[in-house]
């Protein structure tokens, strides 16, 4: 049994995808950020950056990992899937794109939430910038999906990463039909059985975002 600290955001989502997907059994531990649970003294002994999501593997020791990066990629390999192993191209572009997601599009898109969704008009300079380089970024994931069904080869933890925040277009003022490759790979992972389920975790009221 994993235990599962989140809430409901694109971080979150993003180890839910991956949950709902590998069929592990797992507990969901709400942590509330806007009540600042993440600062609860017990929480930061798992993931001291006092952010979700976090996990603990009562399987492994009960093993803590925070970092959805680390966590992604250690579910993969606990359960063999979502990562291909064998051939190295496939492992490494996987690798490459999940640290895009990782050092690029989720901070980067998250300035856009701080300075279009919640706070616009107080730093223009920032709501610029941050949503120039949001169109930008999602361009090149267009390129990127151009001819490709998934970001590498077949589904994997590259696409989980980055679902989520796609799935935050409207928040950032991103039209997906101005990037029709992730409207049609946006479109396909949403249809997934287990995205409708990972959305709802834990429960929520958001619908799950359907583009115009
Ligand atoms: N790089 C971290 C980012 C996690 C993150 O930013 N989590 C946000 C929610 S999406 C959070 O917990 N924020 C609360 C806080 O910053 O206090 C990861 O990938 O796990």
């Amino acid at each position: 049994m994993i235990d599962f600290y989140t809430w409901f955001t694109p971080n979150g989502r993003k180890v839910a995808l991956m949950l709902e997907e590998t069929g592990l059994e797992y507990k969901t531990i709400s942590i509330n950020i806007g009540k600042d649970e993440q600062f609860n003294t017990d929480f930061l002994k798992i993931s001291p950056n006092n952010k979700i999501p976090a996990i603990v593997d009562h399987e492994n020791s009960s093993y803590p990992l925070f970092e959805t990066g680390a966590i992604l990629l250690y579910l993969a390999e606990k359960t063999g899937q979502f990562l291909n192993t064998t051939d190295r191209d496939s492992y490494w572009r996987t690798m490459e794109w999940l640290m895009w997601q990782m050092g690029g599009l989720g901070p980067m898109l998250g300035q856009v939430h701080h300075f279009t969704h919640y706070n616009p008009g107080k730093a223009q300079y920032a709501q610029d910038r941050y949503e120039k380089e949001a169109r930008r970024l999602y361009g090149v994931l267009d390129k990127r999906l151009d001819g490709r069904e998934f970001i590498v080869d077949e589904y994997s933890i590259a696409d989980m990463a980055v679902w989520p925040w796609a799935a935050r277009h409207n928040w950032q003022e991103i039209d997906l039909n101005d990037f029709p490759n992730v409207r049609r790979w946006y479109m396909s992972i949403l249809e997934r059985p287990a995205t409708k389920l990972a959305w709802n975790i834990p429960e929520n009221d958001q619908p799950l975002p359907v583009p115009k």
